[in-house]
């Protein structure tokens, strides 16, 4: 079935890079695939996803209006052959626009059914032509999760529902969308708790939602070895939207969890910037969080607006954003198995196909330009050098005795007492350092 002639952009080519020069909007100005960044090309370094949910699915409906978006894949059937249009108009629009990866939920392809058993069976018949389609074309699944939010049943929670029945359902869903992303080569596989939290805690009992869904994630790492799944489980932070509370609050947050729980060494973030905004943090403050720790994995790609304080998914298209992210990622010895996924969607005045390549190419070439910022600072070394200066009383001395953990309170005491007073402390240059940056924007 895989074979089918281009027809569902039969306006638009190949998207292909055109130089800083190009005044085409269909063209890359910035993102040249086969351009080396540090040795490695861009398309290595960045490793775009794009979605099947915003993409595919978005239909620029909000709290206040109907959908607005043109998709001539959408019949609106929940039929198995609309699910396997979709998965051709997919395919086709990742190649014009040469993205090597995507992501799924389970039911972005195809219908919730009328029974876990039907819908199962529609996932099967997709799940195999896009096995095909990812032959044909060379696209890959960077990562799969299952939506356990949208349905009725899962208004209270999934895997920290008050009811067990749902916790089953919810633990159904993640092991056949895990047996999917484990059949279709995914690089690694996501958990994003939609109604894992409350919206009261009169009504929460929040220390035993807490333990089941410690639970839930052991008895998703035991079926991933199970079926030899060898790809990493990510965790995806967002504090609230829908639920008032999302215990996946942050990265800091997460990580506690998972340590609580024993689950540390299985997982990792997917980190997401309008996620990292709405807990009132930069992205590239929970890059550092995850990086620190050992957990970066993977990022959602987006932004949102600076005055609305909910998750508008915009694509990335500021420059400080990108260039910082890159920055943060490049540090931590960039991505192995993420990448750059672009959660994103266009607005809902934005609503012809035309608009879903502009809004990648935006993105993309956004990261791309983010990315050879990054890489001028990290070659400049200025910054560098100022951070390990400004720490060099560490380095030698009392500082490395106490790092060394040769050195106790009473040792500081006598140290202090014998120097009088510090002297010497230096200025941090925070203006100075952010005028050194915007050198390379
Ligand atoms: C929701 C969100 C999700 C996850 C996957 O805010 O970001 O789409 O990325 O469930
Ligand atoms: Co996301």
């Amino acid at each position: 079935m895989a074979k089918r002639s281009a027809q569902f952009f039969p306006k638009i080519g190949t998207v292909r890079f055109e130089g800083p020069d190009s005044k085409n909007p269909l063209a890359f100005k910035h993102y040249n695939p086969d351009e080396l960044v540090e040795g490695k090309t861009m398309r290595e370094h960045l490793r775009f996803a794009a979605v099947y949910w915003h993409t595919m699915r978005g239909t620029g409906g909000d709290l206040f209006g109907w959908g607005t978006a043109q998709r001539p894949w959408a019949t609106g059937e929940c039929s198995t052959r609309e699910a396997i249009d979709r998965a051709h108009a997919f395919f086709e629009f990742a190649s014009k626009l040469g993205i090597p990866y995507y992501a799924w939920h389970d039911r972005d392809l195809g219908s919730h059914g009328r029974s876990l058993k039907e819908a199962n069976a529609q996932f099967d018949a997709v799940g195999r032509e896009l096995g095909k389609l990812q032959r044909d074309t060379g696209i890959r699944l960077l990562w799969g999760t299952a939506q356990n939010f949208v349905h009725p049943r899962y208004m209270h929670g999934a895997a920290t529902s008050c009811n067990a029945d749902v916790f089953c359902f919810a633990a159904a869903q993640v092991k056949k969308a895990l047996e999917w992303t484990h059949e279709l080569g995914g690089e690694g596989y996501v958990f994003w708790g939609g109604r894992e939290g409350y919206s009261s805690l009169l009504n929460t009992d929040l220390k035993r939602e807490m333990d089941h869904l410690g639970r839930f994630l052991h008895m998703a790492v035991a079926y991933k070895k199970k079926i030899g799944f060898k790809g990493p489980f990510w965790i995806e932070p967002k504090p609230k939207e829908p639920t008032r509370h999302q215990y996946d609050s942050d990265a800091a947050a997460c990580l506690n969890f998972l340590r609580e729980y024993g689950l540390l060494e299985h997982f990792q973030l997917n980190i997401e910037v309008n996620h990292a905004w709405l807990a009132g943090h930069t992205m590239e403050h929970e890059l550092e969080v995850a990086g620190a720790a050992g957990a970066l994995g993977s990022i959602d790609a987006n932004m949102g607006d600076y005055f609305l304080g909910w998750d508008t998914d915009q694509f990335p298209t500021d420059l400080y954003l990108t260039a910082k992210t890159m920055l943060t990622v490049l540090k931590y010895g960039g991505f192995t198995r993420g990448g750059v996924n672009f959660d994103a969607k266009v607005r809902r005045e934005s609503f012809t196909v035309e608009d879903l390549f502009y809004a990648h190419i935006a993105g993309m070439d956004t990261f791309a330009r983010g990315l050879k910022i990054a890489a001028r600072v990290r070659a400049d070394g200025r910054l560098d050098a100022f951070v390990k200066d400004r720490y060099r009383s560490w380095d030698s001395g009392v500082g490395a005795k106490i790092e060394a953990g040769k050195f106790t309170f009473a040792d500081c005491e006598r140290h202090a007492l014998s120097l009088g007073d510090v002297r010497g402390l230096e200025s941090g240059r925070q203006e100075l350092l952010e005028a050194i940056f915007n050198e390379f924007i």
